[in-house]
């Protein structure tokens, strides 16, 4: 039921607010209330409460949700047409992005893009790149991005949380095969 229950709410606060009527502001937070009173007109979530919610963040595999007070926010993957915003933040000295074979040529002639999404998602370890990257090709690509490198050239980079971190694009010049 967790899984599940993320699911909706991550495609609720990344992907279609609006089918929620959700009032979400510049950095992605909306009323809880709101949320719940969707949830509620649904069938599979009649019953959902702000606890259920609490605790589908608590046990989740990755850190995707957060409550603070009366609000909750998706912390990254957003593709709605208003882009979250986000404070530029220095990042680790490397990142990692894990994606398909088929993707590389693109990516090593043009950058790391957003494509569908707001941020391009760079990953903290190995261990989620290759997860990240699974998702889209059995035998990922893991990149080595010099994110420090890069910020100092003033490109920007944003902390999503501890393990996944944003950027507008990167230029190839920053990346290499691991
Ligand atoms: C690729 C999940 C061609 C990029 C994950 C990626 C992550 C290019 C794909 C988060 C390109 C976009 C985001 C270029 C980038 N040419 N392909 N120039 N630039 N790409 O799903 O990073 O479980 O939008 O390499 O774990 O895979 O949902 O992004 O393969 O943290 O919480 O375009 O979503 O988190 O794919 O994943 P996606 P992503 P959750």
């Amino acid at each position: 039921m967790y899984t599940r229950l993320s699911k909706e709410i991550s495609y609720a606060l990344r992907h279609a607010p609006w089918e929620y009527e959700l009032e979400m502001d510049e950095e992605g937070w909306v009323p809880i209330e709101q949320l719940l009173d969707a949830l509620h007109r649904k069938n599979d979530w009649k019953n959902v409460t702000q606890g259920d919610i609490q605790q589908m963040i608590n046990v989740s595999d990755k850190k995707r949700h957060e409550i603070i007070e009366s609000r909750i926010r998706a912390f990254y993957g957003h593709s709605i047409p208003m882009k979250i915003s986000k404070t530029q933040s220095r990042p680790p000295e490397i990142l990692y992005h894990g994606t398909a074979r088929r993707f590389m040529k693109s990516i090593m002639d043009n950058g790391l893009s957003p494509q569908s999404r707001q941020y391009v998602h760079l990953s903290r370890d190995i261990e989620t790149a290759q997860s990240v990257g699974k998702r889209h090709d059995d035998k990922p690509c893991i990149l080595i991005v010099d994110s420090l490198r890069a910020w100092n050239d003033g490109i920007a980079f944003y902390c999503g949380n501890e393990k996944v971190w944003l950027a507008d694009t990167v230029p190839s010049s920053y990346i290499k095969e691991l």
